[in-house]
């Protein structure tokens, strides 16, 4: 059985963990997987990317039973199955929404919150649980962490171990929305919708500035912003963008 699944709808591919029994936590294999599966999401096609977990969970981070001998090299585990995940999500030049739908513990979390946004089932969970077991965030965690919550809430929460409900996350700001548990499928896909029919390209080119705000001086930023806006003038949904303006109508972009 696939330990990663991938389905289509117009220009949203969804891509989901499936390990259900163990609450979709992370193997090497998975890993592999799912490095695939953002390698098809560079399709022109594909606009936005919902990831989301099989049956109850969202993903609870390593797998604790493959850790075994493994675990003597646990960094060089990190750069090879961990590390690339997470650049295949900041790489991704398309808007990647977490569907969290249950727990999401450990490099789980830290996954999640590499997501470009988050939305919440009513019964997902937010488990920094690395210190639990005694160990220090990995996967981006205290990278992502810190940018979300501010470093202060970001230290406290993830050294506690502490679970976070949904409601608790969502006045955090860790999620943008949480959504009844019968809604939920509904919803995530309304809004992912709504993403792949947004200007991909512009969206893509808003990722990577920021992304490289989070470490640039004011000038840097400047110089990438016009050198990423000169590439944008020219696209087809900044003309569609100006015409339905003018013409006082609603713009389809084509993401082109
Ligand atoms: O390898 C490397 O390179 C290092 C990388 C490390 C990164 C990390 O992610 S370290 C952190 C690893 N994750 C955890 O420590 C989380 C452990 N899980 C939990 O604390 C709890 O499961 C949750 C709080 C997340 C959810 O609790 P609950 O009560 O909703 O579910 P449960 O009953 O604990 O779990 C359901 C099943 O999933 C259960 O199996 P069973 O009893 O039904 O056969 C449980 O053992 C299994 N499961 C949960 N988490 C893991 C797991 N199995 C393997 N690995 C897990 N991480």
């Amino acid at each position: 059985m696939a330990e990663v699944e991938t389905s289509r709808d117009g220009g949203v591919l969804t891509i989901t963990l499936n390990r259900p029994d163990v609450l979709n936590a992370f193997t090497a294999e998975l890993h592999k997987q799912l490095v695939g599966a953002f390698k098809e999401a560079r399709a022109d096609d594909v606009r936005a990317v919902v990831v989301t977990g099989a049956g109850r969970g969202f993903c609870v981070g390593q797998d604790l039973t493959e850790f075994g001998e493994a675990a003597k090299d646990i960094a060089g585990r990190l750069r090879g199955n961990y590390h690339p995940t997470i650049r295949a999500v900041r790489g991704l030049e398309k808007p990647v929404l977490a569907a969290v739908n249950g727990p999401a513990a450990g490099a789980g979390l830290s996954f999640a919150c590499a997501c470009d946004l988050r939305l919440a089932a009513e019964s997902a969970t937010f488990v920094p649980a690395f210190i639990n077991i005694g160990l220090v965030p990995d996967m981006g965690g205290t990278f992502f962490v810190t940018r979300l919550l501010g470093p202060a809430r970001a230290f406290e929460w993830m050294t506690s171990g502490r679970r976070l409900s949904a409601a608790e996350a969502l006045e955090w700001g860790l999620v943008s929305e949480v959504i009844p548990h019968d809604a939920f499928e509904a919803r995530v896909a309304e809004l992912a919708a709504e993403w792949a029919a947004r200007p991909t390209l512009a969206i893509g080119r808003t990722k990577q500035l920021f992304e490289h705000a989070q470490a640039a001086g004011l000038e840097a930023q400047l110089a990438l912003e016009a050198e990423l806006q000169q590439a944008t003038v020219g696209s087809a949904d900044f003309a569609e963008g100006v015409n339905a303006f003018l013409e006082k109508r609603k713009p389809e972009f084509t993401g082109t």
